[in-house]
């Protein structure tokens, strides 16, 4: 009896002091006040001093109006964060207590109790203090001083001989969009960004886990895990992976042990449309004797992913092999989901990443100029077969190489490839974003009249950084099957033809060199990395910050929300092309957008029917960091833009398309399905009013790897008709599923559309159902509060229409491109 009281309080004993903790500092009480002012007031974390500075409403809305210029000063401040907490007992006594940073925005510096532990300096990095000797029971006190991060950056800007493109932003390892983009506002935040926690530990800790597949196959697969763990003394120790467990003999200080787990009939992961994300839980327990040291969760996903570049008679192959299937890559390019990032909750991650998924997107690329994204963007794109093409935080300059930059870029690649690489999603790492571009093609050499001597200079330092450093560092962290890398998106500016042969492009003919949208046809590339077009948000996202007297093109305001120096004079252009050009602000935006979808529809049309030359195609740009006129297909509330719409049937697993030639029509289909798809295509010729002029149907065989010719339609077989009113409709239906598409023969401004009568009937909760008389080009349905799961599409008369709504609508207003026509 009493032997057994014995062990059980030994056993409480290692219980409480025994197991890691967190301590999330967080939720304590916080005060931020500016450098040298007595008044504290109450602050947010993670936050940033922005939205704390309007919390407290000493400034205005950062995004109303131009808001924003009048609060430029903020960036050339100091700011100090500051926190008093206690600890107990309990807490105290823990053999090793570290303080955890996972993100410090930026030149922070870091006071236990009146004493300086750290000096910070990269907004990307983790840092970690060990703070045992720093705290003590009872109350503790925590400050954080932030420096002018442009300030920093101009004094390092000042050391050098020369001058690199783009001032102080590429001196400072911060985010570079808050320095202000084309679609972002500047604004040089300071902050605790993210989590900051206690972590509390005795004598064992897991710091982290990967592992690498060792053989994959249907039958079996064989996973290597590598645990890295700590101690404080030699020890023997038990690991436990779920069911699996080993004894370790451990020495003092960091010691990698590896673990093999199989798998039977495994089942792989898949992106988007190809099939499940299937993904593994492991549980990690560290044990001694009864007693659990620690414990880790992880997810992981079975897939091999490969970059294949063949020498081919045109160039070199770009694309990828997901489990050995060559894989056509359909998505966007995401940029930060906000200015001021720590306002986004996990939510609103899983939400843009729903919304990638139902546009049938399989890939995404987390473009250079923003941050390495939230661990819930991560968690999303996994858990939706999304795959990330992933940029390190570096776009549109030239950087330093010193010693000290470099290092720092090291240990920045070092902590965010530990954070990242275990996501199954993650498919390839890309040094930077269109530096490469820039350095051969922007004329910075003349503009900022480079000797020759600096030229070697700052040429070699781009290729310490990206083809030495970034490299090398991923050599030693990263399994052979997870390390694939790219030093640069694109890797061939736009200008030069190789740009199309081979690597992957950004294609801004279309936009910045304001050639047509036809141009798409001819500019396909190996991979599309980049191209876009803009369109403004719904009416309603401006008017959030834009003041009811200030919606027109001339105020203020309203200019302040559109980032590109010829933005409107661009859509105008381009609309002046293809649209009609309405006078009033609320058609204006409407077409806008249609403008946006008309383009996008065009290039990923070229796009699909160029595969598998072609075989990739992420439009730039998924989402906005604030409400603003922009290439974005969702608006910074996540609605969906006409182009959103446009985008979700481009990339639909069967795609048809209509091409002219010489002597006739050719309907081509796309099938990015893994088998070969049988159907029945089915042409009609339809004039407005929905009468059939001629139709024509023929069996075909849709092959999963090269597109098909399924019908070839010559003009001498068509009846006479007029191109202004009619309409070619074309199905394939295959297993009862119906994929329809719509070919005009002219322009929608040269369209002779009819006043169309439209019904619309309740036929369920969430159903509405819409029948017309003529065609209705590009229904635009609005109702308050709801989203519908189609829209801005065409209503053909006798094919009723039924829609899903998120809500349960009462009044939905309809406006369609005969309401601009008949302004
Ligand atoms: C691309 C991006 C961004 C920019 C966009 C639109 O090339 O890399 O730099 O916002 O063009 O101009």
């Amino acid at each position: 009896m009493f032997k057994k009281t014995t062990l059980f309080l030994i056993f409480i004993c290692y219980s409480v002091f025994g197991q890691t903790t967190y301590r999330n500092l967080s939720t304590e009480n916080w005060t931020f006040n500016k450098q040298n002012e007595t008044k504290k007031h109450k602050a947010t974390i993670p936050g940033t001093v922005h939205t704390d500075l309007y919390e407290n409403q000493l400034i205005p809305d950062p995004f109303y109006g131009a808001n924003e210029r009048q609060l430029q000063w903020i960036e050339n401040e100091n700011w100090e964060y500051e926190s008093t907490f206690s600890l107990s007992e309990k807490e105290i006594s823990n053999e090793n207590i570290e303080l955890e940073f996972d993100g410090l925005d930026t030149y922070a510096t870091v006071f236990i109790n009146g004493k300086k532990v750290l000096e910070a300096d990269n907004m990307f990095r983790k840092w970690t203090i060990s703070a045992k000797n720093h705290l003590k029971k009872g109350k503790n006190h925590l400050k954080i001083v932030f420096l002018s991060a442009v300030q920093k950056g101009k004094e390092e800007a000042e050391k050098l001989t020369y001058t690199l493109p783009e001032k102080e932003r590429i001196f400072i390892r911060k985010a570079q969009y808050q320095f202000g983009w084309d679609w972002g506002p500047r604004f040089v935040t300071a902050g605790i960004w993210k989590k900051v926690e206690l972590k509390f530990w005795n004598s064992s800790t897991i710091e982290n886990i990967k592992f690498s597949q060792v053989e994959l196959n249907d039958k079996k697969a064989i996973l290597e895990f590598t645990t890295e763990i700590r101690v404080s003394e030699v020890k023997t120790i038990q690991l436990k992976i779920n069911e699996k467990s080993e004894t370790f003999n451990l020495k003092k200080g960091t010691n990698k042990v590896k673990m093999t787990y199989e798998i039977s009939n495994p089942k792989f992961w898949w992106c988007n449309g190809l099939g499940f994300p299937h993904q593994y839980e492991f549980h990690f327990s560290l044990k001694q004797n009864l007693e659990i040291l620690d414990k880790k969760e992880l997810k992981i996903g079975l897939r091999t992913i490969e970059l294949v570049q063949d020498k081919d008679e045109f160039g070199t192959s770009f694309y990828f092999k997901l489990n050995g299937k060559p894989v056509f890559m359909k998505g966007a390019n995401y940029i930060p989901p906000d200015s001021f990032i720590p306002k986004q909750t996990p939510s609103s991650y899983h939400e843009t990443i729903q919304n990638a998924r139902k546009a049938n997107m399989n890939m995404l690329r987390v473009w250079g100029g923003g941050v390495y994204a939230d661990d819930e963007f991560y968690n999303a794109c996994d858990a939706n077969g999304i795959l990330v093409w992933q940029d390190f935080m570096f776009a549109c300059a030239m950087y330093p190489g010193d010693e000290k930059f470099i290092e720092n870029v090291k240990q920045e690649v070092i902590d965010n490839v530990n954070r990242l690489q275990n996501h199954p999603s993650i498919a390839l790492w890309c040094g930077n974003n269109e530096n490469d571009e820039g350095w051969h093609n922007w004329g910075w050499q003349k503009q900022f009249n480079y000797s020759k001597a600096d030229s070697t200079q700052i040429w070699n330092d781009y290729k310490k950084v990206f083809q030495e450093l970034i490299p090398q560092t991923l050599d030693s962290l990263l399994s052979k099957e997870r390390n694939l890398y790219w030093p640069s998106s694109p890797s061939i500016g736009w200008g030069r033809k190789e740009s199309l042969t081979q690597g992957d492009s950004h294609y801004w003919g279309v936009w910045w060199g304001k050639e047509p949208f036809e141009m798409y046809k001819k500019k396909v590339g190996r991979f599309m990395s980049e191209y876009g077009f803009q369109g403004m948000p719904n009416l309603e996202t401006l008017q959030k910050v834009i003041a009811k007297e200030d919606f027109n093109f001339t105020s203020e305001a309203f200019k302040n929300h559109q980032k590109h120096p010829i933005g409107f004079e661009t859509i105008t252009e381009y609309m002046t092309r293809d649209f009609p050009v309405p006078t009033s602000m609320e058609k204006y935006n409407y077409v806008s957008q249609l403008l946006q979808a008309y383009g996008m529809k065009i290039a990923i049309e070229a796009h699909r029917l160029a595969k598998p030359y072609c075989m990739g195609s992420l439009y730039w740009q998924l989402n906005d960091c604030w409400p603003v006129t922009s290439w974005s297909t969702l608006d910074y509330y996540g609605n969906w833009k006409a182009s959103h719409y446009q985008v979700k049937e481009s990339f639909a697993p069967i795609f048809l398309a209509v091409t002219e030639n010489v002597d006739g029509y050719s309907i081509i289909g796309s099938n990015d399905n893994l088998e070969v798809k049988e159907g029945l295509v089915t042409a009609k010729l339809l004039d407005f009013s929905g009468k059939e002029l001629w139709t024509a149907s023929k069996e075909c065989t849709l092959s999963d790897e090269i597109n098909t010719t399924c019908m070839q339609i010559s003009f001498a077989e068509l009846p006479k008709f007029v191109k202004e009113k009619t309409v070619l409709q074309i199905e394939f239906t295959s297993n009862q599923k119906k994929s329809i598409a719509h070919h005009y023969f002219v322009k929608p401004k040269e369209l002779q559309l009819e006043k169309p009568t439209i019904e619309i009937k309740i036929v369920g909760e969430t159903l509405i159902e819409l029948k017309t008389n003529t065609l209705v080009k590009n229904v635009c349905l609005q109702a308050k509060d709801t989203f519908f799961e189609e829209n801005y599409f065409d209503l053909l008369p006798g094919i009723p229409k039924i829609i899903k709504t998120k809500k349960p609508t009462q009044e939905t207003k309809v406006l369609s491109l005969f309401d601009v026509m008949n302004e």
